[in-house]
């Protein structure tokens, strides 16, 4: 939803990641926060940090990658200079398993299964990863609120995506379907989604 302004989308993170341990959370994100973390001009230590304001909770587990519960989801930053975001590192997939990736979501790894959001349409800017299903996910959570320019659907979810906070009270803007991908989503949806629902 467009009209939630940054402090009303703060407010309204649910009370598992606002308890979470003072340690963990950052100063208080600002608007400029969400231009900082999706630009490709600032440093990537600079977009880490502001990235790290706007989604409480997450922990640094490498110079470009932030993680959420547990590691079921990441984020993956562009290094400086880059339009996209490497593949996850060892400090996401242990080495040793047999990996794939399709345009830097892993696809492969341990039975779990992968499906990726890019800020920037090519795959390119912020990817935010999830693995594993059924779930509801607010990209409020993780910063991520309307971003999400293509998507990488490496599983055998389905995933209905939102225009809107709770995936019951309207109809998907798109619907991921197992093993596909999109490289730009319609015009119309492009920087709206706002939640998904993987079934
Ligand atoms: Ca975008």
């Amino acid at each position: 939803m467009r009209w939630l302004s940054a402090e009303a989308a703060w407010r309204s993170l649910p009370p598992a990641v606002a308890n979470a341990p003072a340690s963990q959370i950052p100063a208080t994100a600002t608007a400029n926060d969400q231009a900082v973390a999706g630009s490709l001009k600032s440093p990537l230590a600079d977009r880490v940090a502001a990235q790290l304001r706007l989604a409480r909770g997450g922990v640094k587990i490498s110079p470009n990658e932030i993680s959420w519960d547990d590691g079921k989801v990441v984020m993956v930053f562009p290094l400086d200079g880059e339009a996209v975001a490497l593949a996850s590192s060892s400090a996401v997939v242990d080495g040793g398993a047999s990996t794939q990736a399709i345009h830097g979501c892993p696809t492969q790894y341990l039975g779990a299964e992968y499906y990726c959001f890019y800020a920037d349409g090519n795959y390119g800017g912020r990817r935010l990863q999830f693995k594993d299903h059924p779930q509801i996910i607010n990209f409020t959570n993780y910063g991520f609120d309307n971003q999400a320019s293509s998507w990488v659907n490496g599983g055998g979810a389905d995933i209905y995506v939102y225009d809107g906070y709770d995936p019951y009270a309207s109809s998907s803007i798109w619907i991921e379907f197992p093993h596909s991908q999109s490289s730009l989503v319609a015009a119309g949806n492009n920087d709206r989604a706002s939640s998904f629902r993987a079934i």
